[in-house]
Parts: C-alpha cells; structure tokens; sequence
C-alpha cells in the first residue's frame, strides 16, 4: 500500500503553543489531509516532548509530581489541535511507558554494538539549557545561549560516538538531494559536516542531578532524556501508536517536519543514530523558516507572542491556517502582523473565493430553481484548467510548495470570476433564446465551485465542507478520492443547491 507517514516536532510541554507551533502542526495537517484525498494510507503524529530539568522544575515549585505535572500541560496543546481542525491520527507523549521501552531497547543495541561508551566529562554545564559546553562556546564565561552562568562539572557519563558515522552522511546528503529541504539548508548541513569534526554525543545525565527521564537499560544510575529520548519518538510510535501496525511497516517516514532551529539535532544526531542502530534514514527533513511579529521577535518579555486561540476566535480558523501558509514560501523566514492578515481575508478569501461562491449558488437559484442545469457543451478551458490543478498541486506539495498550490487553484477562482463577467448570465437568463447557453454557463461555474471545494479542503477544511454541502454534496468530503473525483462532469445535474451563510464575512479594519 502507498504510505505517507508525516511528523511535527514533539514540542516542549511546558512551551506555551504559539504561531510558530501552529505552523508547522498546520503544514503537516495539510500535507496529510491532502495525501488521504489522494488514497494514500496516512499516519500523521505530533506530540509533546515532556522529560528534562525545566518540567522537573516548574513540577517541584508547583508541588506536583513531574508526570502529574505534565498531564495538565498537555491539554494546552491537545486543545489548540482540536480548535485548529488538525487530523493527527496519534499524539506521542515521551512519558507513554511504550515510547521509554522503545527507547531502552535502542540503547542496549548502541551498548552492546560498541557505538554507546562511559567515560568522563570535564568541562562547563549550562543548568538553563541543560547543554555542555566547551571553553570556547563560553561567551564572556557565560552561556553563549540564555547568557546566564555555567557550572564547572566533573561527572561519568555515556556517550554516543557519532563521529563514527560522520563520512557515511555527508555520502549520504550528497546522494539524496531531497533529503534536507530546501537545498539552502542542505548546503548549511553539509557545510557544518565538512568544517567540523562531530565529536561524542553526551547522552546521559547522573540520576542524583536529574532525576526525570528514561533509565538506562545497562545503568540505573544514569537517565536519558531530551535528544536522544525525543528523536526516537518517531520510530517508537510506529511501533505502538500508528494505524494498521501489523499490516503497514511506517518506518521510514516520508517527511520530518521541524524549525529551522533544530535542524542540526534533526539531520546529524538522529541520522547517525539510525546509522548505528542499521536502521533506514527518513526520506526528507523539511526545515522551514522563522515567524516574527511585526518584524519582531516573539518573546514573553516584548508580549508580542501571537496566541492562535485568540486568532481563532477574532478571525476564524481557516482564514488563519489559509494566511500561514499563503503569505510565506514556506521554508522562508515570515513575518506576521494582523493587517496583512485582514488584507488576505478580505481580498482573497471573502472577495475573490466566498463572492463567488454566494454569487454562483443565488443563480442557481434565481435562474434554475436551485436546481443544477444540464450543460449542453463542455467548456473545455475550463475543464482543462480545473483537472490540471491536481498534478499541479502534487508537483507544488512535493517539496512544500504551499504557496504555489495556492496561486495554482487560484487561477481557478480568477478564472470562474472572469467567465461569470464575461458570459453575463444575467442577460443570458432575459432572453428564452439563450436558455442552453445559460445551462452550460451555470452548469460549468457550479461544476468549478466543487473542484475549489475539493481543492482547497487540505488547506481550509471546515469552511470548503460547508461550500460542499451547499453544492448538495452528501458525503464527507475529507473522504472523498481525488483522483475518482477531480474529473469534470462528476457533478450531477439536478442536484439540488442550498443556500448558506457567507463563507468569510468581510474584517472591518
Ligand atoms: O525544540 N517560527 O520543541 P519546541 C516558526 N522538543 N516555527 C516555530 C517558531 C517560530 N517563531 N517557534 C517555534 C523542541 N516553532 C524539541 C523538539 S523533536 C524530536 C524535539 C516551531 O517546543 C518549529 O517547528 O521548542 C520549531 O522547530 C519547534 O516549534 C520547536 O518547538
Ligand atoms: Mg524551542
């Protein structure tokens, strides 16, 4: 069977989920609601990331245990998905007790076939990042990072060798151009690969100093947490948590979706790691770029952090999923404001695509009763361009070209726009002459209204599943196939239209 298995990040638990996280949660949710449109079998997972000192921490002041703790912070996520209509058919805790299980196996391999060693560490530990660092990364002896003071440690800890594989994975990028996207992040990668040793992989830390993350098989008095913990989660969860496991092997995953901020983590520590477990490397590692707001960053100091619920509730679900993906080439850098939002809403969500949706359904109305006319010709322009979009969009989403299968349907809207101006079925419906144009006229831009629904149902899921049944459309479009579907003249005359509300009423600014 064709399988599409896609992931986000396992963000942080203790994060609280803004823009940047619904961005890539969105990207993925239209990539998989596309792909099951296509037929394919689709496992889509997020998740949350939940062990380390920061949960242990907050857990402690708030007198909760690190788990209890957790539990509730979940729902901030789980909620936003559930608000943003996103079809993650898993969500993975690193606290589930199947993911940890995974997770010591891998490591009992990595001891025994030698790629694991003890040793010990000397050197500058940054309890804020939870980072080692060597003299050099020491900027003013402070952490080059949150720029708070290092602690000189001495401590045995376990290592992954990941040197070991560093050859093996420049061959590797060099040989698969696809996989890390977009190629300027490639290039980035394996710039870094060329100009530096990889050293050892510090994957442990002493129980006494932390206590919450996974034991080691071989070592009750070490944990491992964060990296080597979270990057497992996207093999462990085929083993517990994806559809149809006995019959479906999901591993490897077509796409890894992440910020451009952990690439590194991404493309070097988890591809060495599967490199000494024998296992295949993902196909592609897609970063995308950086949201800041009102060419700001976003920080909790400057209070410019852009909650997705209040956008939401202000603007509607999916203008904002439409926005984040239309206003940016994804794998850019984006800035957010509020006004270019409304702009979008306004000229192309509620002019170009909800005008012509109201407009279409009213004639059918006024001219047929509601009913759909028979067409007496086929427009074949129009036909064509409508069909085409499909190949269009695939090619497009293949290396997450939103924006461009954006402008692709689009070019249906404008298209059905010009046509309805320039047939004037007005004045086609005052002459009984014209009676059979009007037919092939209308026939035509309702046919286009399913294909635009159909299309851009990945992007905007609830509002095209109004648009559906308004266009008499029975079934769930998130279950209909698009290569049955997307041929024109699959819309069945007589069918019977209904009205409905605006699709995206108009912002006031
Ligand atoms: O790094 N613009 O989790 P995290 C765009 N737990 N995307 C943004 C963003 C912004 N301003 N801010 C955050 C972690 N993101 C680890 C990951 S994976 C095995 C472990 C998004 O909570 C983007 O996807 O810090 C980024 O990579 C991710 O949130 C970081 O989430
Ligand atoms: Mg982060």
């Amino acid at each position: 069977m064709d399988k599409f298995y896609i992931t986000t990040p396992i963000y942080y638990v203790n994060d609280v989920p803004h823009i940047g996280h619904a961005y890539t949660t969105i990207a993925c949710d239209v990539q998989a609601r596309f792909h099951r449109l296509l037929g394919k079998a689709v496992f889509f997972l997020t998740g949350t990331d939940e062990h380390g000192q920061k949960v242990q921490k907050s857990a402690l002041t708030r007198g909760l245990s690190p788990k209890a703790h957790a539990d509730r912070l979940i729902e901030n996520f789980k909620s936003l998905w559930t608000a943003l209509n996103i079809s993650n058919d898993a969500f993975i805790r690193t606290t589930d007790k199947e993911h940890a299980a995974v997770v010591q196996t891998m490591m009992q391999q990595l001891k025994d076939s030698g790629d694991i060693v003890r040793r010990q560490y000397e050197g500058w530990y940054c309890t804020h990042d939870e980072m080692f660092l060597a003299k050099d990364d020491l900027k003013d002896n402070q952490c080059p990072h949150c720029h708070r003071d290092v602690e000189h440690i001495k401590e045995d800890n376990y290592f992954f060798l990941m040197g070991k594989y560093q050859d093996r994975l420049i061959e590797h990028i060099e040989s698969h151009p696809d996989f890390i996207l977009p190629r300027t992040r490639r290039n980035e990668v394996l710039g870094f690969l060329k100009n530096a040793e990889l050293g050892d992989l510090c994957i442990s830390r002493p129980v006494q100093r932390l206590s919450w993350g996974i034991p080691l098989p071989f070592d009750q008095d070490y944990v491992t947490y964060v990296w080597f913990d979270a990057l497992s989660n996207y093999y462990s969860a085929t083993r517990y948590l994806s559809p149809m496991r006995y019959s479906v092997e999901w591993w490897p995953s077509e796409h890894h979706v992440i910020g451009k901020d952990i690439l590194i983590t991404h493309s070097i520590y988890w591809s060495t790691m599967l490199f000494a477990l024998g296992w295949p490397l993902p196909h592609n590692i897609f970063a995308h770029g950086w949201w800041t707001v009102d060419g700001r960053k976003m920080s909790k100091s400057i209070g410019n952090v852009v909650d997705p619920l209040e956008m939401i509730q202000t603007y509607g679900v999916d203008p904002f999923r439409y926005f984040l993906l239309k206003e940016v080439p994804f794998g850019l850098d984006g800035n957010f404001s509020r006004e270019a939002l409304i702009n979008r809403i306004n000229s192309e969500l509620a002019n170009d695509f909800g005008n012509l949706a109201n407009r279409v359904i009213a004639m059918v109305f006024k001219y047929f009763g509601g009913k759909v006319p028979e067409p007496v010709q086929e427009e074949t322009a129009m036909k064509t361009l409508a069909e085409g979009i499909l190949d269009r969009m695939q090619d497009a989403l293949k290396t997450f070209a939103f924006h461009q299968a954006l402008d692709a349907i689009w070019e249906l809207v404008s298209h059905t726009n010009k046509y309805i101006d320039e047939t004037a079925p007005w004045r086609l419906a005052k002459d009984p002459q014209h009676k059979e144009r009007l037919q092939t006229v209308m026939y035509s831009v309702i046919e286009a209204l399913r294909f635009l629904a159909m299309y851009l149902h990945p992007f905007m899921p609830e509002s095209t599943q109004k648009l559906w049944e308004q266009l008499g459309q029975q079934s769930q479009l998130a279950e209909v196939n698009l290569i049955d579907k997307a041929k024109w003249g699959k819309l069945l005359p007589g069918t019977l239209v209904h009205k409905g509300k605006p699709l995206f009423p108009r912002i006031d600014k």
